[in-house]
């Protein structure tokens, strides 16, 4: 409690709108102002976490918690650069998600730093995949095995071509697609609960617009939803209830006596309907 009340403090006196269109973003990761919005699963028990990385200092500092619940935060540690965009994978295939960061700052190329454990600590692996000016970094099991690989979305006339790879290295995209348009945002999950992680993108219209496709490749979407508020809500995704496939959700600033705190609302269904799961974290 002590923590979560001590970052309200620290938040802006008035709601700040979900900001995910100015620059690069990570899959699954919208912020409101210098505060990202991250889910994994921090202690590798199935079914992902939540949990936020604060930009405001020289590093990365992040918050996360197992539980879908109000309550403190189970780990606090910092990791990446301020310049740098985080990011959550199983890029081991083991143990539940570790972390990264996307830095568009190095270069032409996007710098990529990965550690397989949620904690403070050394990349393990330090890379560059992927234009700087890509819209969006992300990390996905695009082949079903062996954990998660990388991508960039890259926009393309109007439209996103996402370059995926398998290994998580540099190296050529593993295979290279359009999927949505340029108005849109980017996420990355397992929406039908085999064969890895599938794409989607999310437009920002009265709610936001949920396109989703299990299929890594160009196509239409199998799944075509609002859920949440397009004017106030940054999207996530994740495993909420750990039955294997990744259902949507949204996190809001609200505000309650004189503090502003972000309410989840998540949903175990990739369709249309109420959160079955609110808290405040
Ligand atoms: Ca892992
Ligand atoms: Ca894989
Ligand atoms: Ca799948
Ligand atoms: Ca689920």
């Amino acid at each position: 409690m002590k923590t979560l009340l001590a970052l309200a403090l620290t938040l802006a006196p008035t709601p700040v709108p979900a900001h995910d269109d100015v620059q690069l973003q990570t899959a699954g990761n919208c912020r409101f102002g210098t505060m990202w919005i991250v889910t994994g699963d921090w202690d590798g028990k199935g079914g992902d976490g939540v949990g936020f990385v604060d930009a405001s200092g020289s590093t990365l500092k992040w918050t996360v918690r197992n539980a879908l619940s109000a309550g403190p935060a189970d780990k606090t540690f910092n990791f990446g650069e301020k310049s740098a965009a985080p990011l959550v994978g199983n890029w081991d295939g083991a143990a539940g998600d570790g972390i990264g960061t996307a830095d568009t700052s190095k270069g032409a190329e996007l710098q990529w730093k990965i550690r397989n454990s949620a904690s403070a600590g050394a990349a393990e692996k330090t890379f560059s995949f992927g234009p700087s000016n890509s819209r969006y970094a992300v990390a996905g099991d695009w082949d079903g095995k062996s954990g998660d690989g990388i991508g960039v979305v890259v926009e393309s006339g109007n439209d996103f071509e996402w370059r995926v790879r398998n290994s998580v290295g540099a190296g050529s995209p593993s295979k290279i697609f359009p999927f949505g348009t340029k108005a849109e945002s980017a996420e990355v999950g397992n929406w039908d609960g085999s064969s890895g992680d599938g794409i989607a993108t999310v437009s920002r219209g009265d709610g936001l617009g949920f396109k989703l496709r299990n299929n890594v490749s160009a196509g239409s979407a199998n799944h075509s939803f609002n859920f949440g508020s397009g004017k106030t809500d940054c999207p996530v995704t994740g495993d909420w209830d750990g039955d294997g496939v990744d259902t949507v959700g949204i996190v809001r600033l609200v505000q309650v006596g004189n503090d502003i705190v972000r309410e989840w609302q998540l949903r175990n269904s990739n369709s249309a309907g109420a959160a079955d799961v609110v808290f405040r974290f």
